[in-house]
Order: C-alpha cells, then sequence, then structure tokens
C-alpha cells in the first residue's frame, strides 16, 4: 500500500475519503513560503533556548539529535491563526472524529518538531497508544497532522508511516518493506488517522527537518497536551470562539464546566 498524494485543490471529501482507506495522506500546497517563515520567526526565540539531545538513548520515545517545543497557542499567532482550524483539517476531523462525538473534536497537541542531521528513527508508535481501555483496531480518536516547514524527504527524517495499519490488530507487525517515508515537499502537509502505526525518520543528510505536528481528539478525552496550563488566560480571551472551542476552552456537553465569574474575573 503507498501514500496517496493530492493537490491543495482536490475536494476535501475525497482526501478524507483516501485517509479513512490508507491511514494517511499527503496534500501539497496548503501553505505559502511566508507563513512558514512567520511561524519559525515566531518560534526561533523559544526554539533556541531548547536544548538539542544531545546524546541518544535507543529505549527513549525521543530520539537524540532533535528537538521540540509545545504550546504553539500561546507562542505562534501563525500558527493559531493559520493552521489549527485549518478548513481542511475540520473537514477531515468532521470525518473522522466528529461520527464519534457528537459535541465536536479539539486540539490534542501542538508542537514544532526540528530532526537534526544523525537523527535515528523513532520507535513507531500510535497516537492513540495511551487509550489502552480500546483494543486494536481501535474506534476513531486521534487525527493527526504535520506540516512541513522544510522538505520532508528520505535522508533528512521524513515521518515514517505504515499505510493500512490503522486496520491491523494487536498482533500484526510491520514488515520492513511496509514502513514508508512520507515525503513532501515545504508547504505541504500529511495527515494520519490515530491507529496509524508512525514515527519520526532518521536524518542522514546535513539538513534539519523541519515540522509543525497538531493533533486533534474527540472532546470527551483527555488532551494529551495540557492547554490550560499551556495557554494563558490573556491568550485564551483573544482567541475566537471557533478557536477557543477547538483548543478545549469550552464545555463539551457538561463536561468541563466552570464558573465564568472565576474565570473571567468578572462578579455576576
Ligand atoms: O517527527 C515526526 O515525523 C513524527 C513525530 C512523532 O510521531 C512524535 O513525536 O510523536
Amino acid at each position: 500500500m503507498s501514500i496517496p498524494q493530492y493537490s491543495a485543490d482536490t475536494p476535501a471529501s475525497d482526501i478524507a475519503a483516501a485517509l479513512g482507506e490508507a491511514g494517511c495522506v499527503v496534500v501539497t500546497g496548503v501553505m505559502d513560503a511566508e507563513l512558514r517563515q512567520s511561524i519559525t520567526g515566531e518560534l526561533a526565540p523559544d526554539m533556541a533556548k531548547t536544548p538539542i539531545i544531545e546524546e541518544d538513548d535507543p529505549e527513549e520515545f525521543y530520539p537524540g539529535r532533535t528537538r521540540r517545543i509545545s504550546a504553539l497557542v500561546a507562542r505562534s499567532t501563525s500558527v493559531t491563526d493559520h493552521l489549527i482550524a485549518h478548513p481542511l483539517t475540520q473537514q477531515v476531523c468532521e470525518t473522522h472524529l466528529l461520527p464519534n462525538c457528537e459535541h465536536g473534536y479539539q486540539l490534542h497537541v501542538s508542537a514544532a518538531l526540528e530532526v537534526g542531521p544523525g537523527a535515528r528513527e523513532q520507535i513507531l508508535h500510535r497516537e492513540e497508544d495511551p487509550f489502552t481501555f480500546f483494543p486494536l483496531p481501535r474506534p476513531s480518536i486521534i487525527v493527526a497532522s504535520m506540516w512541513a516547514v522544510t522538505d520532508f524527504r528520505a535522508d533528512n527524517g521524513a515521518t515514517l508511516v505504515v499505510p493500512g495499519s490503522h486496520k491491523w490488530p494487536a498482533d500484526r507487525e510491520a514488515e520492513p518493506g511496509e514502513i514508508l517515508n512520507a515525503e513532501m515537499p515545504a508547504g505541504a502537509v500529511l495527515y494520519w488517522m490515530g491507529g496509524l502505526l508512525h514515527g519520526a525518520g532518521a536524518n542522514t543528510s546535513r539538513d534539519w527537518r523541519y515540522g509543525v505536528i497538531l493533533t486533534y481528539s474527540l472532546g470527551w478525552v483527555r488532551q494529551e497536551e495540557n492547554q490550560y496550563l499551556d495557554v494563558p488566560r490573556e491568550r485564551v480571551a483573544e482567541l475566537s470562539p471557533e478557536l477557543r472551542r477547538i483548543v478545549g476552552f469550552d464545555m463539551y456537553s457538561a463536561l468541563g464546566f466552570y464558573d465564568p465569574t472565576v474565570a473571567t474575573g468578572k462578579s455576576t
């Protein structure tokens, strides 16, 4: 099975259908150079302060020679305003998550990831691995996206994916020939289902690979990234109602109720 690839003008319903079938899909031409530059510019001061993992421990989830920062709602208005609620992402989430969460889906993780020369392959995993309550193959809980800020090539650590593995039972392991690099030019996005085996590829080149990962989950599960601690209240107040809902600052039916007089500091 291969990785389906489409251009940005393809109907979103075709892209979502291909994602459901293969478990992953690349869409090219969704982020222009100006937006990519704004993202790296806004994140540069925090990225520069973040140490690169120098020592590689093969047992560790995060390989050496990589670095990452999360809390992108707090750190990048470009990511927040242009990527988090991107219309294509919304269509994909509506197709694959909304049937399992009638009151809406939410941002699960936001992070910028750099894979440097010499980084090894990351251990293959599924975004839905924390939800051990459900046996494999699980119902759809998560949809993930990786936005290519630089080119993603096989030699610079393009994400490894195992097409079709979102439908596998627990005892099915990936054969080497089934593990593919999701190569894509800068400005493209890779979507994958939360049940898909994937991980960062090894970087044997001299370049750093830079991507923004945004994942989404059913509104009734715990978010992997704690947005209540990662996004300051003043920043929450700046978000549109739509973004506030997606980032998780809204109720899901009765879940997550709060007292607005405390949250806003205004008395009734
Ligand atoms: O960097 C990548 O390509 C994938 C990253 C990933 O899967 C993770 O950090 O969980």
